[in-house]
């Protein structure tokens, strides 16, 4: 029998200091994705969460609130589990460091390391952040402050127990050499190999002065330091100190999933931790980047914490998970904006895939009773196209997803709904049914709807609710007996009778939002070429022209044939055009309004008689027609794909 590959993925457990915000909800629901791709591609799999509840922050937030800390805490947690089932988080369990299993569990792995004579007594004079519960040197001080908030430090003189870190720091570093995949991205290796290289002093591991966390258990007048507490919770979910199946199965983790301003703690403490105990170290720690609100870290003290409730109310639960997803480069920090997230699901989720899903149902009804065809005719050249890249997306975003590239695996899940769109009006099968060619017809309409079959499939670990919702619609059923290997092509039965439903995403109407980021200036060249896109009103209102003077103007129907980015410039797109009579090169500053396969095959208007111009030395033969939203959306002019290319518009 062949052994199953397994996956162990955890989250920082969170403080319950205060309500969560759309950062943590951002990590855990990559975990989450995660975790459920990786089942959906037949593996094992173990993801787990959590609450960081013991340290001086939690035990100052209670006694300001007047309540007890573990009351306090209590409610908090309910909150965290609460957000969890809103954002569909399916996690196998969530530590709680009040649980009595982790009371063991510390306490045996301070026992061990201190029974081994790397843990000992002295006097801890120094610094300390209770914001971010962490001991400093005086010389990693900036101004006083703490190097990572900023926020000032206290001084603390008491007797503490501390941990032998420095004696393990030659080993830490062969270690870190040996194993390039332990500490990812690689930025962040080279910053905690600098950080240890730069000398590492042994870690105060108790406090003395507050009493809210696990007592030291050869002695009980100190507490554990929180960290030194909550790092063990991916040990105690698979049933440390016991020896178990739980914990022969799944330990080593395969993946902590951590914000950067904490690989220290997972990269550093921690694995030095697992040496003194003689456990293997985690596979890989991945510090993603931080969401930013306006270009700044989210904090409550900002007044800047976007509510993921609040977004879910208001938008639905996986527009968010897929923004959070889509939109940032996993490892790099990205921004967070309300007018972003409205534009992605209007562009991503509305246009494309809402709508592939509702013109294909609507033209099944139309065509075939809603009845699934048989592909009778034999595929040509396009169909074949879009069926090899079907048929080839389920492997591509595993490879993707196991290698950390989310949002490259939904740009590649993408690229087969935009061909989807893309093949809908290169086969028009409303010229087909005109011919009354049912076999040709049949084959075209199958082809959409098995790709919208393996689309739900690869969307649904993503986003479980959209998923869900095409696969009800395409008159499926037992979408959970589902897995990769159902995503082959060919595996949709003719015969099924769908069940068309409303929009799966309607597109969300947008008044300008007062607390938006400013836009950054477009370049010059680039804001030419967006002005020619989207065309400003020149002449002040009510200055009327003749029919004469726009009749100067001669435009035309084109259809798109290519597009591709313009190498350092971030707005522009490079588009072949074909204008009836010719193939023309035209630069447009719509860059941040489509991706470049939304667009091939549209048929957009063009003025054909503007004087050629060069933009990033490229040469743009002519300018394209599209609107601009009160709040900067732009969609390009176009017409529907009867009208041929070089047809006159006037
Ligand atoms: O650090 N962008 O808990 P915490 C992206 N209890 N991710 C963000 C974020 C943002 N703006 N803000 C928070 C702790 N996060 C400890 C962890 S683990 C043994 C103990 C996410 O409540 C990110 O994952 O301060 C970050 O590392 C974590 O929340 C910090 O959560």
């Amino acid at each position: 029998m062949s052994v199953k590959e397994r996956f162990y993925v955890t989250t920082p457990i969170y403080y319950p200091s205060d309500n969560l915000h759309i950062g943590h909800a951002y990590t855990t629901t990559v975990a989450d994705s995660l975790a459920r791709w990786h089942r959906f591609a037949g593996r094992d799999v173990l993801f787990v969460t959590g609450s960081d509840e013991h340290g001086q922050k939690i035990q100052r937030a209670a006694a300001a609130k007047g309540v007890s800390p573990k009351a306090y805490v209590d409610e908090i947690v309910a909150s965290f589990k609460h957000l969890w089932e809103k954002m569909n988080i399916k996690y196998d369990d969530f530590v709680r460091t009040t649980d009595e299993r982790h009371h063991k569990a510390v306490q045996a792995v301070f026992q061990k390391i201190y029974d081994q004579g790397d843990i000992y007594k002295s006097t801890y004079e120094g610094w300390y952040c209770t914001p971010c519960e962490t001991f400093w040197l005086e010389n990693r001080l900036e101004d006083g402050n703490c190097p990572d908030c900023k926020r000032p430090v206290e001084l603390v003189q008491e007797e503490s127990y501390f941990f032998r870190l420095s004696k393990y720091a030659p080993r830490l570093l062969e270690y870190i050499e040996e194993h390039p995949e332990f500490i990812q991205p690689e930025s962040r290796r080279n910053e905690m190999v600098n950080f240890i290289k730069s000398g590492l002093e042994d870690l105060c591991v108790s406090r003395t002065t507050f009493d809210w966390g696990i007592p030291v258990p050869i002695d009980e007048k100190h507490v554990i330091y929180v960290w030194f507490d909550a790092l063990t919770n991916y040990l105690t979910a698979l049933g440390y100190p016991e020896p178990n199946e739980m914990l022969d199965k799944w330990w080593p983790a395969d993946l902590h999933l951590v914000g950067k301003e904490i690989m220290r703690f997972h990269t550093i403490i921690w694995p030095i931790m697992l040496m003194a105990l003689d456990l293997p170290i985690p596979k890989t720690v991945f510090g993603h980047g931080w969401l930013l609100f306006d270009s700044d870290k989210m904090s409550k003290s900002k007044g800047n914490v976007v509510d993921p409730l609040v977004l879910i109310d208001e938008f639905g639960v996986d527009p968010i998970r897929y923004f959070l997803m889509r939109e940032v480069s996993f490892g790099q920090d990205g921004n967070f904006s309300r007018r972003a997230l409205i534009e992605r699901t209007n562009a991503d989720l509305a246009n494309d895939l809402g709508n592939l899903l509702n013109r294909t149902l609507s033209m099944l009804n139309r065509y075939f009773d809603g009845v699934v065809p048989e592909p009778a005719a034999a595929p040509n050249e396009v169909d074949k196209a879009l069926i090899d890249y079907a048929k080839g997306l389920g492997e591509q975003v595993d490879s993707l997803v196991k290698g950390l590239k989310l949002n490259e695996a939904l740009v590649s899940i993408w690229r087969l709904i935009g061909r989807a769109n893309k093949y809908v009006d290169e086969r028009a099968p409303w010229n087909l049914a005109k011919l009354e060619n049912k076999d040709e017809l049949g084959t075209v309409m199958y082809n959409l709807l098995e790709s919208l079959r393996i689309v739900a499939l690869l969307i649904k670990p993503f986003l479980p609710e959209t998923g869900s919702k095409i696969w009800d619609q395409l008159g499926l059923e037992d979408l959970e007996e589902n897995s990769l290997a159902d995503t082959t092509w060919g595996l949709l039965v003719p015969g099924t009778k769908t069940r068309k439903g409303d929009p799966i995403f309607p597109r969300i109407e947008v008044e300008r939002e007062a607390d938006e980021p400013a836009k950054t200036e477009p370049k010059k060249e680039e804001a030419k070429a967006e002005a020619k896109a989207a065309p400003a009103p020149s002449e002040p209102e009510g200055v009327l022209i003749g029919i004469e003077d726009f009749m100067k103007c001669e435009l035309v129907v084109a259809e798109i044939l290519e597009a591709v980015p313009v190498k350092g410039a971030d707005r522009l797109l490079k588009l072949q055009v074909d204008i009836g009579t010719e193939r023309r090169q035209i630069v447009a500053g719509i860059a941040q309004h489509y991706q470049p396969d939304q667009l091939i095959g549209k048929r957009v208007i063009v003025v054909k008689n503007l004087k050629p111009a060069k933009l990033r030395g490229e040469l743009s033969q002519g300018m394209l027609l599209a609107a601009t939203t009160p709040e900067g959306r732009v969609e390009v002019v176009s017409v529907s794909d009867g009208v041929p290319a070089g047809s006159k518009v006037k």
